[in-house]
């Protein structure tokens, strides 16, 4: 299920709780619709509507959170089943909610009125066509995509199955080409099987859009910035002019690194990537080949994975490690509920979606992940960019139900990115998890560890809604899926399928947002939020040193800034709240390019000569 974040398809509704990768929907009582709009449409109207609403919305969103979360937790036919139902009633009644708001547009209302009304009217993500038979539909292939993913796995040819966390684990460290290619294979069998839903699912997404006066879902999905949906599409291009020469002398210099590594054969120095080499499933982020690409005598010196090992990290102490940083800042430490009901590692018996998320029952201190941790340095970021979410949705839970959620999506993605950035060698030897820090002529390979998470991340978060859009607007038809997706790939990464795909190959439905029905230009914004929110609040603690070093650790002035804009959940247009961080109202990439400045004069000195571009 879905929520307003989360995941799979249907719906959901307006803030309510949850957040981010994580699902649950909306609406309770979809049996006796809510007609409380008046025939006389005023402001007072408005106002009871609004009131009976919100108290709907409460009830759906914990009914559909509860049954999200068992069927996430334990896949089986009946539990999808339910998990449609619980989607398809929060669905249809946020379609209804979002007709009766659009019934006040041109009603005089307050500014607070305004917002919360447009709130109804934008905030589905998979809305329904007025049609009970359609909403059943639609509900039912949402549960049907998020099963399939969530049940994926690949047995080889010698017999044995592999789950995803297993494949994971060997595209981050195998460094054969052939068995990368077998992984990276064999993980895109699970997703033919979602085509059918998938087309299916975009015409009835598109209708129920359409219903609500958008031309088509994509440019619903762009409504939701506080700005015209054409704007937003301009913005994001902006932010990526900006990066896009960083990202593109990062690629030339691992490019030419796994050229030496797998042969230039493997790796043609003027083509795009092979998508298999890059140490993640789905190209997205290139952290863990940083031991074929780190720089000649600037290496820090340590593995995480190794030092989390050394000093006898299991799952819950990395989460206890993760949560302490954010009650240094001062915040309150997490509930006693969340170590009982959260999800940390997978279940030997039964099918989970092991996709990370965090959750919010009740609106109140009912918080949980849900995630099949692996003890890795990867997964320790993870981890804070999960309890990222949870401590925004404390942080919000007295504002409306209206305005229980993030200034605009990318934040909720941003903050725990953001804690992470603060991962840093002084904070690691602080609290014990390695002896000494790495000195100055290390920067460069701290530095590179981070842009090949962080810098190879961008293009990446930036094509996935590409496609989207695209298959929504009828661009892209579905003969033409896959090759669509391939091209986006070559065109912004710069990345390649690594052999010729099949004429049934959906290699979008292998990457968990798309069965999911979570949308992605959240994670985008996030990257370029989370710089300009670490120079910010790194400058409130009075941090001295070169930014990429800053830690706020135990700075309680960061920590109440960070706070301030929590607190304010979406009551504002989210330029409001980035003001009250950064001072500015519009987002800029300047903050990124600024951190990783000494890597790029870096970059471009050992690219010089080379034929860079694909
Ligand atoms: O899905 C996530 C989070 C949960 S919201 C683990 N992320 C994106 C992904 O894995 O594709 C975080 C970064 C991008
Ligand atoms: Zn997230």
């Amino acid at each position: 299920m879905q929520s307003t974040f989360k995941l799979t398809t249907a719906a959901i509704l307006v803030a309510a709780s949850l957040s981010t990768c994580n699902g649950d929907n909306t609406a309770k009582n979809a049996a006796k619709p809510a007609n409380v709009v008046s025939k006389a449409l005023t402001a007072q109207a408005a106002e009871k509507f609004l009131v009976a609403t919100e108290q709907e919305l409460v009830q759906l969103n914990l009914e559909g959170s509860r049954a999200a979360w068992i069927n996430s937790n334990f896949i089986t036919q009946d539990t999808s089943a339910l998990a449609a139902a619980a989607d398809q009633k929060s669905t249809e009644a946020g379609v209804r909610f979002a007709m009766q708001a659009a019934k006040f547009d041109s009603v005089e209302v307050s500014a607070d009125q305004r917002r919360k009304l447009n709130i109804l009217k934008q905030s589905l993500v998979m809305p329904a066509p007025q049609n009970s038979a359609k909403s059943a539909e639609l509900a039912k292939i949402g549960a049907e995509l998020n099963s399939l993913y969530g049940k994926g796995n690949y047995t080889t040819k010698s017999g044995e199955t592999l789950s995803l966390g297993e494949m994971t684990a060997t595209m981050a460290t195998s460094r054969d080409y052939d068995e990368l290619l077998a992984m990276w294979q064999g993980w895109r069998t699970i997703s033919p099987a979602m085509k059918p839903l998938y087309i299916r699912q975009a015409e009835l997404g598109n209708e129920g859009a359409q219903g609500l006066g958008y031309t088509d879902l994509g440019a619903m999905w762009r409504s939701n910035y506080d700005m015209p949906a054409d704007d937003f599409a301009k913005e994001l291009d902006r932010l990526w002019q900006q990066v896009k020469p960083l990202y593109d002398d990062l690629h030339c210099y691992v490019r030419t690194e796994l050229g030496k590594t797998y042969g230039e054969d493997k790796v043609p120095q003027d083509q795009p990537i092979p998508a298999h080499l890059l140490g993640n499933m789905w190209a997205q982020s290139w952290g863990n080949i940083y031991d074929l690409v780190a720089p000649e005598n600037a290496d820090p010196g340590y593995d995480l994975t190794k030092q989390l090992a050394a000093n006898n990290y299991n799952e819950i102490k990395m989460v206890k490690g993760a949560e302490s940083f954010f009650t240094s800042l001062g915040f309150e430490a997490l509930p006693a509920t969340f170590w009982q009901r959260s999800l940390f590692t997978k279940p030997a018996d039964r099918d989970v979606v092991c996709h990370a998320s965090a959750w919010d029952l009740d609106a109140k201190d009912d918080i949980r992940i849900k995630m099949c941790i692996q003890k890795t340095g990867e997964d320790f970021s993870v981890i804070h960019h999960e309890l990222g979410h949870n401590f925004y949705q404390r942080a919000y839970q007295n504002q409306p139900v209206y305005y229980q959620n993030s200034a605009n999506d990318g934040f909720h993605e941003a903050i725990g990115d953001r804690i992470a950035l603060s991962v840093t060698p002084k904070y690691l030897k602080e609290i014990g998890l390695i002896d000494t820090i790495p000195d100055e002529s290390k920067d460069i390979g701290l530095l590179m560890k981070m842009a090949l998470d962080k810098v190879a991340f961008i293009p990446f978060g930036l094509m996935v809604d590409q496609w989207r859009w695209k298959v929504y607007s009828g661009e892209v038809t579905p003969e033409n899926y896959n090759s669509a997706w391939w091209e986006l790939r070559e065109k912004y990464q710069g990345v390649t399928a690594p052999t010729a795909r099949n004429a049934n190959a959906f290699d979008p439905g292998a990457k968990y947002h798309v069965p999911g029905g979570v949308p992605y230009s959240r994670y985008f914004l996030a990257h370029i939020q989370q710089f300009e929110f670490h120079r910010a609040l790194c400058e409130i603690s009075g941090n001295t040193d070169p930014i990429h070093r800053c830690s706020i650790y135990n700075n309680k002035e960061a920590g109440a800034a960070l706070n301030t804009v929590l607190e304010m959940g979406s009551s504002q247009p989210w330029q409001a709240a980035y003001k009250v961080l950064t001072g500015n109202e519009q987002m800029d990439a300047t903050a990124i390019i600024d951190y990783f400045s000494p890597l790029h004069t870096w970059l471009k000195d050992k690219n010089q000569g080379k034929q860079c571009g694909f």
